[in-house]
């Protein structure tokens, strides 16, 4: 397994020189400047390729994370062509300069999505979190989705309503910017009016019809990627659920399993994200990887401890529901695998997902989620368990 860590480009708060402190090697980056649907050029990507290079610390940029799909091509709106035709051109030009792990997701209108940026941890630290009665309150009262009271159990719907009674403006336009850091873009932002008309424009999608656009972008994209050499993999939902009336396709077993067989070519694969399916109460990670090992082409390894209303919060990373070791294992069980079958590519790129905000991070300002110290302190943590596991294998 190689170490890798997400950095945001120029504009991250954390430096190149830190993320070599942390030991990972692999950079895991996007050009998050060119907006969706445009071609990254290969002087673009080359350039970005050389500042990372540049800085001579032995760091090289071997994931794109993400190489975003279009709204319209998930709304399966207007004529396409164009949009497919700058996709694959830009899959060729990262080909060309040596980049061949591609993820992306097909989540409706918002990427991952958090209520609480700054929940407390043991000794001062702060975590992300998924409440589910917050987000039951900005779903029923701040974007005034009426039916969605269905889709939360009784007594979140009736906390949300007390929590919004007792809200300030604060509280509200706090809840908002929570739910909307998540979005990719880092620049794109919604109000709540925005929101409303994203959503609208979204009306008559279902889950069918969801697949049905998805379906013919695997099959628009995954030929040309698997002539290149490129591995596409998928990044689940997060949380896994339909959020604000989207449906969202890509949150369990199942659903993994109907990506995997409606292309069913290396080239169509999955980016395993732990956090991302561990959130669903019936996702067993281990067995969702084992299940889809030979199609794993990049790792997010952090863990979250469910609770009962739908609830999540990010745990420490080998804390939590998901048995991290177990995952591990399935995941050096498979790179072992290839390397045995003499298959190229063999070796997995994961990286620390997430991290708590802890000491120095606290103030510092760097992408929620994405602190130095929290994500250092995974990184170290599964590099233990990986040594482990290495050290007990057959020689
Ligand atoms: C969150 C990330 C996601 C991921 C995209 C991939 O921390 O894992 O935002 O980058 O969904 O397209």
């Amino acid at each position: 397994m190689i170490e890798g860590w997400r950095w945001f480009g120029p504009l991250d708060g954390i430096t190149l020189p830190e993320v070599a402190q942390t030991g990972a090697g692999a950079v895991v980056t996007a050009l998050h400047e060119i907006p969706s649907g445009e071609v990254w050029s290969v002087e673009a990507i080359q350039a970005r390729k050389a500042l990372i290079a540049e800085a001579g610390l032995g760091l090289e940029w071997l994931v794109v994370e993400s190489l975003p799909v279009h709204d319209d091509i998930k709304r399966g709106d207007g004529d396409l062509k164009p949009l497919f035709a700058n996709y694959r051109q830009s899959l060729s030009n990262l080909a060309e300069c040596g980049i061949n792990v591609i993820c992306y997701n097909f989540m409706p209108v918002l990427d991952w999505t958090r209520t609480t940026l700054d929940a407390p941890v043991r000794g001062g630290g702060t975590a992300l979190r998924f409440d589910a009665a917050r987000m039951a309150a900005f779903e029923l009262h701040m974007v005034g989705r009426e039916a969605s009271a269905d889709s939360y159990p009784d007594d979140v719907v009736i906390r949300a309503t007390s929590w919004f009674e007792g809200s300030s403006e604060a509280d509200r336009a706090k809840l908002l910017s929570s739910i909307m850091a998540g979005l990719p873009g880092a620049y794109d932002r919604y109000s709540v009016v925005e929101l409303k008309d994203a959503l609208a424009a979204y009306d008559g999608i279902g889950r069918a019809e969801l697949r049905e656009n998805y379906y013919r972008f695997l099959q628009e994209v995954i030929p040309a990627a698997s002539d290149l050499g490129v591995r596409m993999c998928v990044h689940p939902d997060d949380p896994p659920r339909d959020l604000l009336g989207l449906p969202r396709i890509v949150s369990t077993s199942e659903d993994v399993a109907w990506v995997m067989q409606a292309v069913p070519e290396r080239a169509n694969g999955l980016t395993l994200c732990s956090g991302s399916l561990g959130a669903h109460p019936q996702n067993d990670v281990p067995t969702i990887a084992s299940m889809n090992s030979e199609r794993i082409h990049f790792a997010h390894l952090r863990n979250v401890s469910k609770e009962a209303d739908g609830s999540f919060q990010e745990a420490a990373h080998l804390e939590g529901d998901t048995d991290m070791p177990a995952l591990v294992g399935v995941l050096l069980d498979e790179e072992r695998r290839r390397i045995s079958e003499g298959i190229s590519d063999a070796r997995i790129v994961w990286r620390p997902d997430h991290g708590h905000e802890l000491g120095s991070d606290i103030g510092r300002g760097t992408h929620p989620g994405y602190p130095l110290n929290g994500r250092m302190r995974g990184l170290a943590e599964i590099r233990g368990v990986i040594t482990g596991l290495r050290a007990l294998e057959p020689a």
